[in-house]
């Protein structure tokens, strides 16, 4: 009764076996779409494809409608937006947790987005008491990735983390980011306005507006328009410097420095002279990455700043998620 059966195969062995075809991990620009395409399980099939000279892409994930695939992972295509949906629209809560709902979908469905990057500073108002700062909500928001909103920012790192695990999502890694904003091109102070990343800009453009700032993998907009909180907590940092030109001369704010943590915290949020900067150099920094829509030169793909608590909230710092 037992002789022939065998018994399952662990991952490691399935990822072993000589039927799985591996993939090359090589780059083919001119074979970027489609992102959707499913990975090939047939391994006798995906063996014959692959024999043929399949692009790169066959061996990446399958990823949700809102998201593009990275290596391993699906990082949403645009900067979140939050969103109120209510909690009898059963179904559009789980259309927006798979990825498919559009921004057209979620207002005709009765959903509100909250924390739109406002025109002046953050009020302390953006989300209601049932979703607060400290991200021990009562009733849920959900986060998006959505094209042709405003970004939501005025977030805590509290709210945001939430905001995207409600949506069956999490916030990216540093690393994550990095990788999915490979390729962004980075304008600096030549930001026309329209078509590259919001660099220097008298305002935020809305998610996906700048059609020629799309990373190598096809995000948006992750240099500029709003910074984006990543998931690490850091030692804060009390200084700053700038990458060299090779790097866009992007901020980077880690580590200790000069200034004092004071001084430091004024500094940046001086910058647009509209932000919400509180900064306790002995509580936890976390970690916002790429730039935002109005200082020019030190937006981009490598610009980095910890100098703000996760209970931060700004006017320029938004979010993204990846599942
Ligand atoms: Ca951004
Ligand atoms: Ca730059």
């Amino acid at each position: 009764m037992h002789s022939c059966k065998t018994l399952p195969r662990t991952h490691r062995e399935r990822s072993a076996s000589p039927t799985e075809p591996t993939f090359s991990s090589s780059w083919t620009p001119a074979r970027r779409e489609p992102y959707t395409r499913a990975v090939p399980r047939a391994g006798v099939a995906a063996m014959v494809v692959f024999a043929l000279g399949a692009p790169a892409w066959a061996g990446r994930i399958h990823c949700t409608p809102d998201s593009v695939p990275v290596g391993p992972v699906c990082v949403d295509t645009y900067e979140a937006s939050v969103w109120s949906i209510p909690a009898s629209s059963s179904r559009l809560i789980a259309r927006v947790q798979a990825g498919k709902a559009d921004a057209a979908e979620l207002t005709a469905g009765g959903a509100t987005q909250l924390g739109a990057i406002p025109p002046s500073g953050c009020t302390y108002t953006e989300y209601p008491d049932s979703f607060p700062a400290t991200g021990s909500w009562t009733a849920p928001l959900y986060a998006a990735s959505v094209a042709g909103v405003p970004p939501s920012t005025c977030i805590t790192w509290f709210q945001a983390e939430q905001a995207c695990r409600l949506s069956g999502k999490r916030l990216l890694r540093n690393e994550e980011w990095q990788g999915a904003a490979a390729g962004t091109p980075d304008p600096g102070l030549s930001d026309d306005g329209t078509t590259t990343c919001a660099t220097n800009s008298p305002f935020a453009a809305l998610t996906g507006a700048r059609g020629g700032c799309v990373s190598s993998w096809g995000a948006h907009d992750m240099v500029g328009n709003v910074w984006e909180w990543v998931a690490e907590w850091v030692n804060p940092a009390t200084g700053c410097t700038s990458w060299d030109e090779a790097h866009g001369g992007d901020l980077s704010c880690m580590g200790l420095g000069s200034s004092t943590s004071t001084t430091l915290a004024m500094s940046v949020g001086a910058v647009t002279s509209r932000e919400v900067v509180s900064f306790d150099p002995n509580l936890p920094g976390a970690m916002i990455r790429g730039g935002n829509f109005a200082t020019g030169t030190r937006n981009g793909v490598f610009a980095v700043f910890t100098g703000v608590n996760p209970s931060n909230i700004s006017r320029s710092t938004g979010f993204r998620c990846a599942r």
